[in-house]
């Protein structure tokens, strides 16, 4: 799993992947000057947050992430045909990203699926955790026949990676790396990718009956590339971001999406503001006339602790008790408090939802493996160990997407409800096949980090032990 490591002449795939999320935050700013406004905002609530709690500021430092906390953690592009998605795997895979988790959104009446691509080893995240949600559209989910045609062939016409792109992806994927001047214009390359494009390619006719069917279809058929439609900085105090965007003028969408706050965050909360009305040509030459395109949003988050299967059935049956309420039950509650009373019932201590296997945890030896240990600590259970303080456990932190949410943000910048009702079928086959590799499987991931941190530290334990003996041997040799 992860990118291996490449020789000296070559640049780390973490490096080049960090140099990427740069360059298009650069980009964004300069498209979605309320995106800055946003970044502005979520600097100084996280400075305000760092200020008031010294264990947190603490905390961060010693794990290296305060210098880099306001840096972006995701962004969100659609591409619509097979071919570009297979390409757009290839150029993460140069920046050591790879596609994890599958997402279908067409239950949530989105006519896309999507996947995450995202650094998996455990060095990768720490170095920079930037991921790109990235959906692929699903034509077959256009009614009209006519319109379909007209939308696969809008599609066909389309180039969307320059032919120095594709020869610098080639050349990494033949010779294992690309060079600093190799990496400097595939970075340049790779963010032409995703810039905006003011003019349609298609004339507003088109234009409005893609959008009759999705508005979503006319956002990916009718452009000439997949722009950037969001990047998403960490907060650490979403609630606190969300109450003060009206103050800089930033139409907030209503709810937060994910868990309700808590003392132990788990999984994902996230929150945007609503997509921009954007001005746009539409057709060309004499016939051009202007219009306008709402696509484009700034978007924040925070995670929390990985869950396990079982810990995210029971978010899932949590989330979907408090959404089901809204429409049978108190009508009186806020969605907050829905959420909130519903989520009661979710452990809210380390300790609990770890003993209850609800979430993924990470070990290390902790202060009581200095002193004197005994034989049996390298076989003990690893709960015993944590009870001895031999051992402590630390939340595995969630690295991916959750489709309730998503699908509540694809809405709010859809100008509120649209959906449409989809047949849902076995598509992930379909995408998986687009893709050309199959996705790995996210609880397997945060599965094996625990596992190899439990191995560690038994490997550890039985290390010690071993020089235990060997010091009381040699003491009982001496006379
Ligand atoms: C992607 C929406 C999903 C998230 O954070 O859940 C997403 C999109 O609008 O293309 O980015
Ligand atoms: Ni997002």
């Amino acid at each position: 799993m992860g990118a291996s490591a490449p020789s000296a002449a070559y640049s780390w795939p973490d490096d080049i992947r960090t140099a990427f999320s740069q360059a298009m935050s650069v980009m964004y700013r300069a498209e979605v000057p309320q995106y800055g406004t946003l970044l502005d905002l979520v600097a100084d609530v996280n400075s305000q947050t760092l200020a008031a709690d010294p264990v947190l500021r603490a905390r961060l430092n010693a794990s290296d992430d305060l210098d880099r906390i306001n840096v972006e953690r995701h962004g969100a592009i659609r591409v619509g045909t097979a071919a570009e998605l297979s390409f757009i795997r290839r150029l993460f895979a140069v920046m050591g990203m790879v596609p994890v988790g599958y997402y279908d959104l067409s239950v949530a009446g989105v006519p896309v699926h999507s996947t995450a691509f995202r650094p998996v080893s455990e060095a990768a995240l720490a170095s920079n955790p930037f991921r790109v949600f990235t959906s692929l559209l699903r034509l077959e989910l256009i009614d009209d026949d006519g319109l379909r045609r007209e939308a696969e062939a809008a599609l066909a016409r389309r180039r969307i990676f320059s032919d120095e792109l594709l020869d610098l992806v080639e050349r990494f994927e033949g010779n294992g790396g690309l060079t600093e001047d190799e990496t400097a214009r595939f970075v340049r390359e790779a963010v032409r990718v995703f810039q905006w494009h003011s003019a349609a390619t298609v004339d507003a006719g088109t234009y409005r009956r893609l959008s009759g069917a999705h508005r979503l279809i006319a956002d990916i058929v009718a452009f000439r590339g997949p722009h950037i439609n969001h990047l998403t900085p960490r907060t650490l105090d979403i609630d606190e971001v969300q109450r003060r965007m009206p103050e800089r003028g930033i139409a907030a969408k209503a709810v937060i999406e994910g868990p309700p706050r808590r003392a132990c965050p788990i999984l994902l909360r996230q929150t945007s503001f609503k997509a921009l009305e954007e001005p746009i040509l539409f057709g060309s030459g004499e016939e051009q006339i202007a219009g306008t395109h709402t696509a484009r949003f700034g978007e924040i988050e925070q995670r929390g602790l990985a869950l396990t299967r079982k810990g995210r059935a029971l978010y899932d049956e949590l989330l979907a008790a408090a959404r089901q309420d809204g429409v049978q039950g108190d009508r009186e509650a806020s969605y907050e408090e829905r959420l909130a009373a519903a989520f009661k019932a979710f452990p809210d201590d380390h300790e609990t939802l770890r003993l209850q296997g609800l979430g993924y945890f990470k070990y290390a030896l902790g202060n009581a493996a200095r002193r004197d240990i005994h034989d049996t600590a390298a076989t003990m259970p690893i709960e015993d160990l944590v009870r001895l303080g031999i051992v402590d456990a630390y939340p595995i932190v969630y690295e991916d997407f959750l489709p309730v949410s998503a699908a509540g943000i694809f809405q709010s910048n859809l100008g509120g409800e649209e959906r449409r009702l989809y047949e849902t079928s076995a598509a992930r086959a379909a995408f998986i096949e687009a893709l050309g590799v199959p996705v790995l499987d996210e609880f397997d991931i945060y599965e094996q980090t625990q596992r190899s941190s439990i191995a560690a530290v038994r490997a550890a334990l039985t290390q010690r032990l071993l020089l235990k003996t060997d010091h009381s041997d040699q003491r009982s040799e001496r006379p």
